[in-house]
């Protein structure tokens, strides 16, 4: 579960204008889109590509399958610079999607080695949510005993028959309040086509791992 005790955000700020040279330290972080197969995850990757393409180390790449569907996983570097206590970090962030095709559940531990942080997507199909409880228990086994953050997010929230945020944290067993004591959303409603709350949810992903990682 995400940290939710009261942080001090404020020390934290993203700068621009940091080369290598001049910098305290650099660390690597890597986040993974998890959730069931056609939930959203590689269109959400696209989005964070558009948004900080000025920010990409390395060029990109998705292994597709001839449907389109991610046959082995989406994968890209970002570098984000932060001031953490007066110091100047530069911070790595490898970005993973995970295909939800069952036959490559043994890819998806693999994807999951060495994660940092955890974004689930969950698919706002109201078909879907046996599959959508499936791929969260499996997430919940695996970041059992372990220190990988997650954050959880519902796509796909123009679909017409969507199903409501409550029915979903009742399925999936989360809390029915909008939002944890230190701001950030139990479950953030997104629209991954249309670019809506995707950066939001990965910055929060960021930041909670961010201040893990310094115990702020
Ligand atoms: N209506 C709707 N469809 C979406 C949204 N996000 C993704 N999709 C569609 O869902 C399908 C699967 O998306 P994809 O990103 O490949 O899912 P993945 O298997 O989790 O990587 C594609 O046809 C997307 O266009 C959304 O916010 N709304
Ligand atoms: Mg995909």
């Amino acid at each position: 579960m995400i940290n939710s005790k009261q942080t001090n955000k404020s020390r934290i700020n993203v700068s621009n204008t940091l080369s290598f040279n001049d910098c305290d330290g650099i660390i690597q972080f890597k986040i993974v889109y998890w959730g069931p197969g056609e939930s959203g995850k590689t269109t959400n990757f696209m989005r964070l590509k558009e948004k900080f393409h000025f920010m990409k180390l390395s060029s990109s790449f998705s292994i597709e399958t001839t449907e389109g569907r991610t046959l082995w996983q989406d994968s890209v570097f970002f570098s984000f610079k932060f001031n953490i206590n007066e110091k100047k970090y530069i911070i790595i962030t490898q970005i993973v999607t995970c295909t939800g095709q069952e036959r490559f559940l043994s890819t998806r531990e693999y994807v999951l080695e060495g994660a940092d942080g955890i974004i689930y997507v969950g698919d706002s199909n109201p078909d879907m949510i046996e599959q959508n409880k499936r791929s969260f228990r499996e997430l919940i086994n695996f970041t059992k005993n372990k220190d990988i953050l997650y954050v959880v997010q519902l796509n796909k929230r123009d679909l017409e028959n969507a199903i409501s945020m409550l029915d979903f944290k009742k399925q999936l067993g989360l809390p029915r309040e909008d939002k944890y004591p230190d701001g950030s959303y139990v479950v953030y409603p997104v629209i991954a086509l249309e670019g809506i709350n995707v950066v939001n949810c990965f910055q929060n992903l960021i930041l909670q791992v961010v201040i893990e990682y310094f115990k702020l």
